[in-house]
């Protein structure tokens, strides 16, 4: 009897030690903020099934889209102080940590994808670095498309912006608009429609998959190109939840990475234009910004990037002689 007890017993314990192994994969939140159809969160999903795969299982990576886990503004930190392993926030969200997270963010500096993918070969060493030391490990990044202004009138200089209420998305298009003489108000992505529902904004900067994602055109009904920077989304880990999972693992997901960022940078280009195609479908007036405006944007341009070059240190220096040496 007692015989029996036993064995029934170890069978049980054998079951669950058993049935916790296999238990045993990684399973990582990874929020984003951008809405679930928007290429990046497409790309985040695609990097997370490539892991599974990749790591047999091993790393279940879960995405959270739409700022639905964490909004945008409190990914980071909730990365950094471990309540998720894993996520994706937009770059130049961070200047005011350090001048070099906006470094995408220089007016007219990398205005082409091409131009991108070589500031992006000059900083990701310099922010690998800042991000280790803040207990973070980069893994890639990938840029939106240009950047345009979204008005609900016709514009065609800075004259015709002042007093506008503009919704910013990190410190340097704040800088915009107060250059431009509007009222800058930091705004999520995700809350944007409501913001122009409301009237907290009538005029922002973005690309055409923000203005596409957001529909836009039920509120604005200009959108002028500039075209003078592509910001980038990239992804973290926490460094702890990184050691854990040990070197094979380690290497997988840097070479999924590599991978989630030639694509997505592809797809990103691939649909920059189909965008602004959807914008003017949709009733909206699509041009460049030319004549005057265009000289104002270039003026106030070089403005921020003097004062981005005068405060962004030795290293905001050498990312910059290393982008324009090539
Ligand atoms: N869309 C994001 C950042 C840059 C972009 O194109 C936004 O507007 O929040």
């Amino acid at each position: 009897m007692i015989k029996s007890i036993i064995k029934l017993f170890s069978t049980v314990l054998f079951s669950i030690v058993f049935a916790l192994n296999v238990q045993a994969a990684e399973k990582w939140d990874m929020p984003m903020a951008y809405s679930a159809t928007n290429f990046h969160s497409q790309n985040g999903v695609m990097f997370a099934d490539a892991v599974r795969i990749a790591t047999g299982g091993e790393i279940d990576i879960t995405v959270h889209a739409g700022g639905s886990l964490f909004k945008g503004g409190e990914i980071k930190k909730a990365i950094q102080t471990g309540q998720v392993p894993i996520g994706e926030r937009l770059l130049s969200g961070h200047q005011n940590e350090s001048l070099i997270f906006g470094t995408d963010s220089i007016p007219f500096l990398a205005t082409s994808y091409d131009a991108s993918d070589k500031l992006w070969k000059h900083l990701k060493p310099e922010l690998t670095k800042i991000l280790d030391s803040q207990g973070l490990v980069l893994l890639y990044g990938v840029p939106w498309p240009s950047q345009g202004l979204y008005f609900n009138k016709e514009i065609n200089s800075v004259a015709d912006t002042k007093g506008i209420k503009f919704r910013s998305y990190n410190n340097s298009t704040a800088r915009i608009a107060e250059l431009m003489g509007m009222l800058p108000v930091q705004v999520e992505a995700a809350e944007l429609s409501q913001a122009l529902a409301t009237g907290v904004a009538s005029s922002f900067v973005s690309s055409g998959a923000t203005g596409y994602d957001r529909k836009v055109w039920e509120h604005l009904s200009h959108f002028y190109e500039v075209n003078a920077w592509l910001p980038r989304n990239y992804v973290m880990v926490n460094k702890k939840s990184w050691k854990k999972i040990g070197k094979k693992n380690q290497d997988i997901i840097m070479g999924v990475a590599a991978m989630a960022e030639a694509a997505g940078t592809a797809r990103s280009e691939q649909l920059s234009g189909w965008y602004l195609s959807q914008l003017a479908a949709n009733g909206m007036t699509v041009t460049e910004a030319k004549g005057q405006l265009r000289k104002d944007l270039e003026s106030i341009g070089k403005t921020m990037s003097d004062e981005w070059m005068a405060n962004a240190g030795s290293v905001g220096k050498k990312i910059i002689a290393g982008f324009k040496s090539e």
